[in-house]
């Protein structure tokens, strides 16, 4: 499984990437706004949410070249939220990526605007007349309206805010962590799954398990992604100075400690996976893909 899988990721990578570069082509001039938006947009990256976009779409259907218009404008979003969050009045990182952060290259001023950007074209992309040839208006609204919802004020902006604020705080408990990782980390996730699941037409019965698998999943990538921040070594994380300011955050990692955290994540996945049982392995992707991203945290 581990192999196939790997591949799977891979594979389905690189037809991510070459989208993104041809969105970005048809953008492409001489301003040092579009030469931001490209160097954070094809600084690598895993391009996770996007496969999970398609994997959901390709449990149904074979032909998943149609949604990648989907699958480009969540990894935009995921992108802006990376570059915001990077600036110096968030988390101040010197690196993303393996690279120095877009405010380290092209400074605050171009980063915050590549970011704003970025949110535009997303919307720019999934609301186009075109995508009308494939799919149903009313699909495609739902769609604008998740996209809207979960990377706003309900969802990655909100888990952001909340994040900033409990820096620090003293008294931190696993729900506040929880409404944290569900908002900062599990949004895109959720955003991402219901996209391939809408445009695959399944009952709202289904919309809401594959919700509940995104949701879980997502926690779960948050706790391992706050252990790899502990465990990692300088050079790892891309001689971040500022790691003193991370540290400070409400994790699992600072509530529980590692040991505990990694069981945690584990069992997230597994709480994630049994939402996708009644589904007779329609989903086996999708739980192989959450099965494998522990892997990281081995
Ligand atoms: C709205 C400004 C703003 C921020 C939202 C996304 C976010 C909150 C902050 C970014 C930093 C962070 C720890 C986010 C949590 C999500 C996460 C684990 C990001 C890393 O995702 P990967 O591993 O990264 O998929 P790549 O680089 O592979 O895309």
């Amino acid at each position: 499984m581990e192999e196939s899988i790997k591949e799977y990721l891979e594979e389905r990578k690189s037809v991510i990437d070459n989208y993104l570069n041809i969105a970005l082509e048809k953008i492409r001039e001489d301003s040092p706004l579009y030469a931001a938006i490209n160097y954070s947009l094809m600084a690598g990256g895993k391009r996770l949410r996007p496969i999970m976009l398609i994997a959901t779409y390709e449990s149904n259907f074979e032909d998943y070249e149609v949604v990648l218009p989907f699958a480009a404008s969540v990894e935009m979003i995921h992108t802006y939220s990376l570059i915001h969050d990077d600036l110096p009045i968030l988390d101040n990182s010197d690196y993303r990526r393996g690279k120095p952060t877009c405010h380290k290259i092209y400074g605050s001023d171009m980063a915050l605007l590549a970011g704003d950007a970025l949110i535009s074209l997303a919307f720019e992309i999934i609301s186009s007349r075109k995508l009308l040839e494939h799919f149903e208006a009313k699909f495609l609204l739902r769609i604008v309206h998740d996209f809207a919802e979960l990377s706003g004020a309900k969802g990655l902006v909100g888990g952001q805010v909340m994040d900033m604020v409990t820096m620090d705080m003293d008294e931190i408990d696993e729900n506040l962590i929880l409404y944290i990782e569900k908002r900062k980390t599990a949004s895109l996730f959720i955003l991402s799954v219901r996209v391939g699941a809408i445009l695959s037409g399944v009952s709202e019965d289904e919309l809401a398990n594959l919700t509940k698998f995104a949701e879980n999943f997502g926690i779960s990538y948050q706790i391992q992604d706050d252990i790899l921040d502990e465990t990692s070594t300088v050079e790892e994380l891309g001689k971040d100075v500022h790691q003193d300011r991370k540290n400070k955050k409400a994790t699992f990692v600072s509530l529980y400690g590692l040991d505990r955290s990694k069981v945690l994540a584990k069992e997230y996945i597994e709480k994630a996976n049994s939402y996708l049982i009644a589904y007779s392995g329609k989903y086996k992707l999708l739980e192989n893909i959450a099965k494998f991203t522990l892997e990281r945290i081995k």
